[in-house]
């Protein structure tokens, strides 16, 4: 099973630090996929990015999704605190958690998500971590709230995940806040 991942990001008109950050890595059979969204804007929520993504760059993936967000909840505790979204694909099962503003959804199937309160190095509460089927051929975005949730990933079905991800943020990021979306398609 192979996923491939499209990543675009860019920060609020005017500003040139980016508090939103996505992470794709491979561990073995496992492919972690998140999108990480530092509280506001500007330097210090491009601090709280920097931080969730080189705790997501080294954190184990064999354990417990809740466990990566104890350990990410740790790692932003110094900073201004963040939004994630964080998911794991072992092979056609999507099990992940939200905290706060960072939502997810498929073109084909449907994530039975339930956002968790709370911000990332600040206030957590028991993270409700979902269980998805994730089939060949479906495409799940993950994206930040820079991002208008009124997108159709129907309308980008035939683009390629990095062409899509642009196509996305470009169409549907509000201008005023840093605007991320990762989308990700499970081959076979
Ligand atoms: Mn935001």
């Amino acid at each position: 099973m192979s996923v491939r991942v499209g990543i675009d990001s860019r920060p609020r008109t005017g500003e040139t630090s980016n508090g939103d950050t996505a992470v794709s890595r491979r561990v073995g059979g496992r492919h972690l996929l998140a999108v990480v969204d530092g509280l506001g804007h500007g330097p210090d929520a491009q601090t709280a990015a920097d931080a969730a993504r080189s705790c997501l760059e080294q954190a184990a993936l064999s354990g417990p999704i809740a466990v990566l967000l104890r350990e990410l909840h740790a790692a932003l505790r110094p900073t201004r605190g963040a939004a994630a979204f964080v998911a794991v694909v072992d092979g056609h099962t999507l099990v992940g958690a939200g905290v706060g503003n960072v939502d997810a959804r498929m073109r084909i199937g449907r994530i039975p998500l339930v956002l968790t309160p709370g911000v990332l190095g600040m206030r957590m509460t028991e993270p409700k971590v979902f269980q998805a089927r994730f089939a060949a051929g479906d495409r799940l975005a993950i994206f930040s709230d820079g991002v208008r949730a009124t997108f159709d990933l129907d309308e980008t079905r035939t683009l390629p995940p990095e062409q899509a991800a642009k196509a996305i943020v470009d169409r549907y990021g509000r201008h005023h806040d840093d605007a991320t979306v990762l989308v990700a398609d499970l081959e076979q």
